[in-house]
């Protein structure tokens, strides 16, 4: 009798785990498979998350978002970092725009993101700033003039044509910058440094793609 019910608890015990390994692999499903990207806008076709080439530095990251804290420093009132959850309740802007890499690429895409006009409201810039400097956890960095960025409002995209970032994408965030080479579209963004330095070089302008990243300029410096 006590071997019969020892028996029954190990059943209903592996019932149990069965049961919530196969909820969790639904949830984890659904995450992926829920949003469907959108293939068109205003009447234009849209290119699509498959079409990007992979090419980064040092292969596509997986950032956690639990963990995940987007710093903005250096030349700032007050330096601050913030959680995804912080991130949410920042204003939202949708732009139509065309990714192109040096390669001979392109996707044109709907990119939707937070300006960064308003993480800078938040630290507060100083006026000597004229530099933004981007930082990515796989030490990616590129930098663009500070007036670029609020001339032409910039935005750092979680979402392209509607879905999520997907990681390959940059997840959590892809600055979207517009007019300039892919090069300057930094992936897994971490770190924005308000700086002085107009000089300054990323990952691709210090190996000599020029540093104002036009795409109507010579891609190489002179
Ligand atoms: N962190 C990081 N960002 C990066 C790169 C990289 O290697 N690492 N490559 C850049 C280059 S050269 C291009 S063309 C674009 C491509 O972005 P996509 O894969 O979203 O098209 O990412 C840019 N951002
Ligand atoms: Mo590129």
């Amino acid at each position: 009798m006590q071997k019969l019910s020892r028996a029954f608890t190990v059943l209903a015990l592996s019932l149990f785990f069965v049961l919530v390994f196969v909820v969790a692999g639904f949830g984890e499903q659904n995450l992926s498979t829920d949003e469907v990207e959108i293939r068109e806008y205003q009447g234009e076709k849209l290119g699509s998350v498959s079409d990007f080439r992979e090419n980064s530095i040092r292969g596509v990251q997986k950032v956690d978002p639990a963990t995940y804290r987007l710093v903005v420093d250096g030349l700032v009132a007050k330096p601050l970092s913030f959680s995804l959850e912080e991130l949410r309740s920042f204003p939202r802007k949708k732009k139509l725009v065309t990714l192109f890499c040096v390669e001979g690429w392109q996707v044109k895409a709907l990119w939707e993101g937070i300006p960064l006009s308003a993480l800078f409201e938040k630290v507060g810039v100083l006026p000597e700033a004229n530099t933004v400097i981007f930082y990515a956890v796989d030490g990616y960095t590129t930098s663009l003039p500070l007036d670029y960025i609020l001339e032409r409002d910039i935005i750092i995209a979680d979402k392209i044509n509607g879905i999520t970032l997907p990681p390959a994408q940059g997840f959590p965030f892809q600055l979207v910058a517009e007019s300039k080479w892919g090069y300057k579209w930094i992936r897994w963004l971490e770190r924005i440094e308000l700086s002085d330095n107009a000089n300054y070089r990323g990952y691709w302008e210090s190996k000599g793609y020029s540093n104002s990243g036009d795409l109507n300029r010579p891609m190489f410096e002179q």
